[in-house]
């Protein structure tokens, strides 16, 4: 988009606000973060134009969806608290920083569309009735190409044959890596698998 209008609630046009975005990851995140980052924006724009998702707004969410990554605990916390979230978020910003990100949009840049905060805010646990831009965010950040983990192969052929069978598969193989971690499972984790095999059926 090139366009002098003003965009998803903010003071800016598209451009400016992609480079403002730009200045802040500059000065907030470590260079291997904003690597990866572009590599999400690069994957969302592949899984739109497979499924026919909206380009614009996938680049800000994919640009947006780590900004409070390095965020330290104690000011999380306040986060956590401000916004009542539950206790489980308490001094783990892997789980949080996806929450905390929609308030610094809010606040550093006005951003109010609904469709790019729940993309960005549930892009670590995805959620039981995923918007198509949530499920393109959410698969862009655990199939761009920087990404390296066991059965990234597995994710990446299955978001290809459609977006449910990717968010299934990167679902079940995090539930399956936190289970044998001995980690705490986000409910909305487990909802969101739930939800998308009943649909299956
Ligand atoms: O921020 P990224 O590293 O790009 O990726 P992410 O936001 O998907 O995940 C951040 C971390 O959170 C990653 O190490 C996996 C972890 N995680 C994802 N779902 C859950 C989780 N950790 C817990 N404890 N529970 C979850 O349900
Ligand atoms: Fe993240
Ligand atoms: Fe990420």
């Amino acid at each position: 988009m090139n366009s002098i209008y003003k965009v998803y609630g903010t003071k800016y046009d598209y451009n400016t606000l992609v480079e403002l975005i730009n200045g802040y990851m500059e000065s907030h995140l470590k260079d291997s973060r904003i690597v990866h980052t572009k590599g999400v924006v690069y994957a969302a724009l592949g899984l739109c134009m497979l499924y026919g998702g909206d380009k614009d707004k996938a680049k800000i969410a994919a640009l947006c969806h780590d900004i409070a990554k390095y965020v330290p605990d104690e000011k999380a916390n306040r986060y956590v608290k401000r916004l009542g979230l539950p206790d489980y978020y308490m001094n783990n910003n892997n789980l949080v920083h996806s929450k905390i990100a929609c308030e610094i949009m809010k606040e550093e840049w006005g951003i109010t569309d609904e469709e790019i905060l729940n993309a960005v805010s549930y892009h670590t646990t995805g959620r039981a009735g995923m918007s198509k831009l949530e499920k393109i965010i959410y698969l862009a950040d655990a199939s761009e190409p920087g990404r390296y983990y066991p059965g990234v192969d597995i994710i990446r052929a299955d978001l290809e044959e459609s977006l449910d069978k990717g968010c299934i598969s990167s679902l079940e193989r995090t539930i399956e890596y936190l289970t044998e971690e001995g980690k705490f499972i986000d409910p909305d984790t487990l909802r969101a698998v739930e939800y998308l095999k009943n649909e299956e059926i």
